[in-house]
């Protein structure tokens, strides 16, 4: 049960990322942003890979079992790597408010040691919310199977499963597509869910979704997914919720089967009554009449559009067997508009080879 715990209005959030898609992913957003409401770790049994986070405090897990060598693709030695750090990791949960963890399942660290932590944080009564990448088909078996018995896990230990099938990104860009441009078109897509979720956690807004309306939410079983639609005016408002609602990462997800929402509305200046009405009648005019829904709104001078509409939709089951349906060049271009260009934010070019290959000593 998601029971928050503090009684601040704003709540501190611990982000995790873990094994070397994880790290990459702390890494890019420890790079981006910066509150004293966040802090940012990155773990990993793979000393050489935790060197080339630039940013985030890192924490070598598994040093006595593995060297610093990394878990090997070994699912078992990501677990027992976790456990040996067992203490240390706990303590370091220990007075946040929140735990995020993103990881990328399919290899040994992040597929063996997130479920762990998030047991951990189960045991400490810390509401943890798991964004996870799925394996290519073309890695093989063995990987998707690892990756699938490590869904099954985050399932029962984690309070929200939001999952990113990288097949369905090849699909959304193209076959033609660049494997590196892949990579970073994800982990910039993984990266905008993240910061978008972390803001909405942390900033207070007029009408503020905070951990109890959160926790509501974030009970209903299942899986959660998240879409994010931008507008530059107003006469695109409708525009910004279908992104938001259509994001073709999820295409195998109705989004009306969704038994929670949250609908987060960011706008740069005021926008009118009418206005915030029409996005929030939009989507729950999608929803079924039950599903329980939950609306906030804030004024952020920073945002480089007028509107912004986040919408998580939980209780809902997301296949990663199932094929992808066919999409429109529209819904391309949609994905496309809503992943802003990668800013070159990274020390370290290593870091733009994905953490997989690079393992492989490309
Ligand atoms: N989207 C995305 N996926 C990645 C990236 N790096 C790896 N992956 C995916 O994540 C899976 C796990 O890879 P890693 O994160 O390198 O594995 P690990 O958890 O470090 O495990 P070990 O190296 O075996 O200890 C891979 O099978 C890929 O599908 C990345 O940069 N972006
Ligand atoms: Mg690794």
């Amino acid at each position: 049960m998601f029971l928050p715990e503090s009684n601040n209005a704003k709540m501190t959030v611990l982000l995790a990322g873990v094994g070397g898609c994880g790290c990459n992913t702390s890494s890019l957003l420890g790079a981006e942003i910066q509150s004293d409401d966040l802090t940012i770790i990155n773990i990993n049994t793979d000393a050489a890979a935790l060197d080339h986070c630039s940013s985030g405090d890192n924490i070598l897990i598994g040093k006595n079992l593995t060297n610093g060598f990394g878990a090997g693709s070994a699912p078992e030695v990501g677990l027992a790597a976790a456990e040996e750090n067992e203490k240390q990791l706990r303590e370091l949960l220990i007075g946040n408010d929140i735990l995020i963890l993103t990881t990328g399942l399919g290899g040994g660290t992040g597929t063996g040691a997130t479920p762990h932590i998030a047991k951990i944080a189960r045991d400490l009564a810390i509401p943890c919310i798991v964004v996870a990448t799925l394996p290519f088909q073309s890695e093989g078996k063995m990987r998707m199977n690892y990756a699938t018995q490590g869904l099954e896990l985050l399932r029962e230990r984690a309070h929200a499963l939001i999952t990113l099938p990288n097949d369905n990104l090849v699909e959304v860009l193209g076959e033609t597509v660049g494997i590196f441009d892949a990579f970073k078109f994800s982990n910039t897509a993984l990266k905008n869910t993240i910061s978008s979720l972390i803001d909405m956690l942390t900033t207070t807004g007029f009408i503020n979704v905070d951990l109890n309306d959160f926790g509501k939410i974030m009970n209903q079983k299942g899986d959660a997914i998240l879409g994010i639609g931008h507008s530059d005016n107003p006469e695109g408002i409708e525009d910004a919720v279908e992104q938001a609602l259509k994001n073709p990462l999820y295409k195998n997800i109705d989004i009306s089967k969704a038994q929670g929402a949250i609908i987060q509305v960011n706008c740069k200046e005021e926008i009118t009554l009418a206005e915030y009405n029409k996005i929030t009648g939009l989507v729950n005019n999608m929803l079924d009449e039950h599903a329980l829904m939950i609306c906030g709104i804030s004024k952020k001078q920073h945002l480089d559009c007028y509107v912004e509409v986040l919408v998580i939709g939980t209780g809902l089951t997301v296949s990663e067997s199932t094929p992808a349906t066919q999409i429109t060049s529209d819904d391309i271009a949609r994905t496309s508009d809503n992943v802003k260009e990668i800013k070159p934010q990274i020390k370290h070019e290593y870091l733009n080879i994905p953490a997989f290959i690079r393992n492989k000593g490309a």
